[in-house]
């Protein structure tokens, strides 16, 4: 564990067995890992599914985290989660029950065999980087720019915020 507390971003997607309450369930066990707090969390959002046709829309949505896990640990967290969400690792870009994706670790970069960060997709999925926007508007990516005149410049296309009532 390294000592000092930065901020991470989560990216969360759901597209089976009642997307919506399995990204509910998975955002406050974020804010139950160990040496981290949840900071802010995202609307949910639904979204068309990007990948193989024929799947159903996806729920997403983003936590803003402060941690004190190194990456690695924080990686192995989520994995432990998307297990107890009933995640089988099947087709890439396939259905799942739960899907974490680690975005961002304050301002770094890593590239290892296991883990890339910032993730590399963000700029293309308009379903990560408009909630990762509703959080920190400020933010700037390492290595692409402000978040804001990526979510500017974008088409969003098939993307729609659900009220925070919406279960299921
Ligand atoms: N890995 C590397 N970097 C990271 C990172 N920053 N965060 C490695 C998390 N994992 C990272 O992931 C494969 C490997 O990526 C892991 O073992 C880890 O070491 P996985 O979750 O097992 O595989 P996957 O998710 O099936 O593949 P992939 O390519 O990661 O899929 P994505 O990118 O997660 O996409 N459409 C909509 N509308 N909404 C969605 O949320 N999600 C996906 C999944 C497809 N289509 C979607 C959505
Ligand atoms: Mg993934």
């Amino acid at each position: 564990m390294s000592t000092a507390w930065v901020t991470a971003f989560v990216g969360l997607g759901s597209n089976l067995d009642r997307p919506a309450s399995q990204v509910r369930d998975a955002l406050r066990e974020l804010g139950g890992l160990p040496n981290t707090r949840l900071l802010r969390r995202s609307p949910l959002y639904r979204s068309a599914p990007l990948g193989p046709p024929g799947q159903p829309d996806y729920i997403n949505a983003v936590a803003m985290l402060e941690t004190r896990l190194t990456p690695d640990a924080l990686l192995d967290l989520l994995q432990a989660i998307e297990r107890r969400h009933g995640r089988m690792r099947g087709e890439r870009w396939g259905p799942r029950t739960l899907d974490l994706d680690l975005l961002l670790v304050a301002d770094r970069r890593i590239d290892s065999e296991r883990l890339q960060v910032p993730h590399p997709e963000i700029s293309r999925r308009p379903f990560v980087f408009v909630p990762l926007h509703d959080i920190a508007p400020e933010l700037t990516l390492p290595g692409i720019g402000p978040l804001s005149e990526l979510v500017r410049d974008a088409s969003v296309g098939e993307l729609w915020r659900l009220p925070e009532s919406a279960d299921g």
